[in-house]
């Protein structure tokens, strides 16, 4: 069955594109409304999405009357330069403190410093003081990590590595007994818990060194949607034409390099989209947007020829983990007012040491770290729990209720309290598990570099030096060199396929490659 054109068929290329998250609905919005909007000029273009609705990794959820976000949370680096806060802005979705002046100058590092309590495995409160000084020592050795960028060598392959090593020296030096030695690298262990979820990978042994400062963070302090992160998505398809994203298209295989000719009108499409309801679609543009989870699962099958040596290699070494939430709501908080943060040390842990390594047993003890949903007079008593890696893909195993027993049973063991109530409700994310995700999002693995997401983003066919226009392009968080793994990244680089695609029509490449329409 071969579809044709899509929703203004017949007026200029026709482009397609794979994928309705945000890097999708961004490159669409770019060809359809952009000023050359006028000529119509790349008005024959459809999205095919394999699920049934926008957002992809944008994806808000209810807690009964709550809107909580099962996928990106915040906007990172909420100012003028992040192109999701200026979207946000014009789409009147953020509050006025996130949209002030004095929010978009907050210079955070990357990492968010809210009201906290920490509890551990023996049932008390650590030490504010305690938690204070750890807290400056992880952001000092961690802000090191990112001094390699440019360096000839890096002293050892990964993040963790650096770290576990900085810990270890510096460990020699405290003079403490050895009680509040061990309560200081638990908690510093906590920390890498942590980081875990922010680079989404099971441990930092496994994020690449050298790179890791090529990751940009740009001013503000981050922000949350109160009416939920979808609401940018959904605001982005409301722009596009009526009937431009195809719902429950999975798109199966991609034929390149070809010449297929519409029966309809008689033209020529170098690229051929086969869904897997076996509806097929021709293009002379394809942009693929599809997560490099499922890059990495099915890029064999899916790219018809073969994708070249060099992009295979890259999808293959670049890390996409798992980054999973668990939502608790209780009827009353155990936590104090203003607290935002409640963290959780297990004092036999130590970075220094082997991790535990029974998933039945320990898979919770990953969680480092649950967000207090703010302000309590819109969620309630909402806890968020952060898991990633191998302890988040065992989790999406478990039933809700071997969940619930064991945070039940780890929160009461944690503050020393063998009479907590249990959460009233809960929900989470199974981001692994998602067909068409699997996983939440990348990083820059050990072995792998800036180069290899560059090779991703590069469009096929590959050669400088090939005289026909690109045919697939790709778009994606992993495809953003310095943003990759937030929404910003997405949307920059929907934006980044799109403009390929104007200069190719605008002139400026089509000397060399004029396509013939
Ligand atoms: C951010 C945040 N955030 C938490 C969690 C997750 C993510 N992110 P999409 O997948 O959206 O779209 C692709 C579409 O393609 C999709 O709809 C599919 O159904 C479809 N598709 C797939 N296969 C197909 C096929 N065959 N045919 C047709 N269609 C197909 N980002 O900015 N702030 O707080 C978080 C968070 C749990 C899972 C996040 C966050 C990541 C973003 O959600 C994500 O990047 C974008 O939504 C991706 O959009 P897309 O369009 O590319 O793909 C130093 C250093 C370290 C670096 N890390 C820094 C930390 C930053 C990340 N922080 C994340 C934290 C959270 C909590």
């Amino acid at each position: 069955m071969q579809a044709s054109g899509g929703v203004g068929a017949g007026a200029g290329p026709r482009v397609l594109v794979v994928g309705a998250g945000v890097a999708g609905l961004g490159a669409a919005r770019r060809l359809l409304l952009l000023p050359h909007a006028p000529r119509r000029r790349f008005a024959d273009l459809r999205l095919l999405e394999a699920s049934g609705r926008v957002g992809g990794r944008v994806r808000s959820a209810r807690l009964g009357k709550k809107v909580i976000e099962m996928g990106a949370h915040w906007i990172h680096g909420p100012s003028q330069e992040n192109p999701v806060f200026r979207l946000a802005g014009e789409y009147g979705l953020l509050e006025e403190s996130a949209m002030s002046e004095e929010n978009q100058q907050v210079e955070i590092g990357g990492h968010l410093v809210l009201p906290s309590v920490c509890y551990s495995s023996q049932g008390r409160v650590v030490s504010p003081d305690l938690m204070d000084s750890m807290g400056v020592l992880y952001v000092t050795l961690l802000e090191e990590t990112r001094g390699f960028l440019r360096a000839p060598e890096v002293p050892v392959p990964s993040v963790g590595e650096y770290l576990k090593e900085a810990i270890a020296q510096r460990a020699k030096e405290w003079p403490e007994n050895e009680e509040t030695k061990g309560l200081k690298l638990a908690v510093l262990n906590m920390c890498l818990k942590v980081e875990c979820c922010v680079s989404g990978t099971h441990s930092m042994d496994l994020v690449a060194l050298g790179p890791f400062g090529e990751y940009t963070m740009l001013p503000g302090l981050d922000c949350t949607f109160p009416n939920g992160y979808e609401g940018l998505t959904d605001g982005m398809k409301a722009s596009l034409p009526k009937d431009a994203v195809l719902f429950n298209k999975v798109v199966a295989a991609i034929r390149w390099g070809g010449s297929y000719t519409e029966g309809v009108t008689g033209r020529l499409f170098p690229v051929q989209v086969e869904c897997e309801d076996r509806e097929t679609f021709l293009a002379d543009h394809v942009i693929v947007t599809v997560p490099l989870g499922f890059l990495k699962e099915r890029q064999e099958t899916l790219f018809c020829p073969p994708l070249p040596p060099r992009k295979a290699a890259a999808i293959q070494r670049l890390g996409f983990g798992t980054n999973n939430k668990i939502f608790l709501e209780f009827e009353q908080p155990f936590w104090e007012p203003g607290c935002q943060l409640v963290e959780v040390v297990w004092e036999e842990e130590s970075p220094l040491a082997e991790r535990p390594t029974n998933l039945p047993a320990a898979w919770f003890q990953k969680i480092g770290a649950f967000v207090v949903l703010h302000p309590p007079e819109r969620y309630g008593h909402v806890l968020c729990g952060f898991i990633a890696g191998e302890e988040a893909e065992f989790m999406e195993t478990l039933t809700d209720t071997e969940v619930l027993t064991a945070l039940t049973q780890m929160l009461r063991q944690v503050t020393g309290n063998p009479e907590l109530a249990p959460p009233k409700n809960m929900l989470r994310s199974k981001w692994h598990s998602e067909p068409y995700t699997r996983g939440s999002y990348s990083y820059v693995a050990v072995g792998s570099s800036g180069e290899d997401i560059d090779a991703l983003a590069q469009p096929l066919p590959e050669e400088a030096s090939d005289p026909m226009p690109p045919q697939v392009l790709f778009a994606g968080e992993a495809t953003h060199r310095t943003f990759y793994s937030t929404t910003h990244g997405a949307l920059l680089s929907g934006w980044r396929e799109a403009d390929r695609l104007i200069r190719l029509y605008d002139g400026s490449e089509s000397q060399r490659c004029a396509p013939k329409l």
